[in-house]
């Protein structure tokens, strides 16, 4: 008798999942910036492949310019279902992601896609706790981030003083540098800017075009300074509740979409740049040798913070790092960038 209960429950249970299965699941995917911005036309094109690869079983609901979670209540959000899945950007989330922060410090990251790769085979190999909460959908990065200011910033003497938007790593940078570092989320720059709360901002030259700074920046200042971290997470709850085939379409989709953020940001960045130059006769600077050794000099005291946060988290900080730099240098290597 109990084992035809078990017998009944278990088709029971198989025949719900395969109903659920076939009326389909729609999850809301939010965003934090501007729908154009980097992040979320890697959502849009995430959502597009979901639903061609599960066959429509999945669809995705997007959600961008904080229209449902915004970016500093992102994590919460997900963690609580206010929305099925997020886009965090790690930096807006200080002593949150001690190990994954990794991919924030100034390591000469010159591509995001290389970025990206070695940030999904770090987290891969080290499933740090810090996101266990979540399910982690896709990782990835922004490109290296420069100088887009209001006053031509020409040598580093320029940057004295001056209130420059940013967050992260580089916000101690451009301290050390003398500048006057405001830490705020992207979405929040535009108003900074406006208001003249800022001089500028410190992030990819994506931003020049999908936020039209180059508008009111029209001086630009290659720094070479870190690349910022993004994750792309799951409310946990709701990723158990996918069929076996769903899961096994976003888990395969995941390098995937690491490497097709990068690669897509690694060709945008430049277009963009050109764009700001035609549009707005923007101007880039470069620095001198002895400047570049001046701001690695002045950012090398951040990976001794950061061994020290990794290692209170329980990472073998040491161990990270080494990976880090071995996976930069091979991927540079394949990808000949
Ligand atoms: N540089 C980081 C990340 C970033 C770069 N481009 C965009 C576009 C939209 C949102 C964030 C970012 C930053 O400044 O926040």
């Amino acid at each position: 008798m109990k084992k035809l209960i078990t017998l009944t429950a278990t088709m029971a249970l198989l025949a719900l999942m395969a109903v659920s299965a076939l009326a389909g699941t729609t999850l809301t995917y939010a965003n934090f910036p501007p729908a154009p911005t980097f992040p979320c036309v890697q959502m849009e094109r995430w959502a597009k492949e979901v639903e061609k690869r599960t066959g429509g079983e999945v669809s995705i609901q997007t959600f961008p310019g904080s229209t449902l979670l915004g970016p500093k209540n992102m994590l919460r959000g997900v963690q609580t279902g206010q929305a099925d899945i997020g886009c965090l950007s790690l930096a807006y989330y200080p002593g949150v992601f001690p190990v994954m922060s990794a991919v924030n410090l100034p390591v000469a990251f010159t591509s995001t896609e290389v970025a990206s790769l070695v940030m999904w085979d770090l987290f891969t190999k080290y499933q740090p706790a810090e996101f266990k909460d979540v399910k982690v959908l896709t990782l990835f990065t922004s490109a290296p981030s420069h100088v887009m200011s209001k006053t031509p910033v020409k040598t580093l003497a320029d940057l004295k003083g001056l209130e420059l938007r940013a967050s992260g790593t580089i916000l101690q940078i451009l301290g050390n540098l003398g500048a006057q570092g405001v830490g705020m989320p992207m979405s929040q720059t535009p108003e900074a800017l406006q208001k003249g709360v800022v001089k500028g901002l410190v992030s990819s030259y994506d931003v020049l075009k999908d936020m039209n700074f180059a508008e009111t920046c029209r001086y630009e200042t290659v720094t070479n300074l870190p690349v910022y971290p993004f994750a792309v997470i799951m409310n946990k709850a709701r990723w158990e509740s996918l069929s076996y085939n769903a899961k096994k379409v976003l888990n395969e989709l995941a390098p995937e979409q690491a490497r097709w953020t990068g690669k897509y940001l690694d060709d945008y960045t430049s277009q963009a740049l050109a764009w700001g130059k035609e549009k707005y006769q923007i101007e880039e600077f470069t620095l001198t040798p002895a400047e570049y050794a001046e701001i690695k000099a002045k950012s090398s005291g951040l990976v001794d913070a950061w061994k020290e946060g990794a290692a209170k988290a329980g990472a073998d900080a040491d161990a990270v790092l080494a990976d880090m730099l071995s996976l930069k240098q091979k991927y540079e290597t394949e990808l000949g960038k």
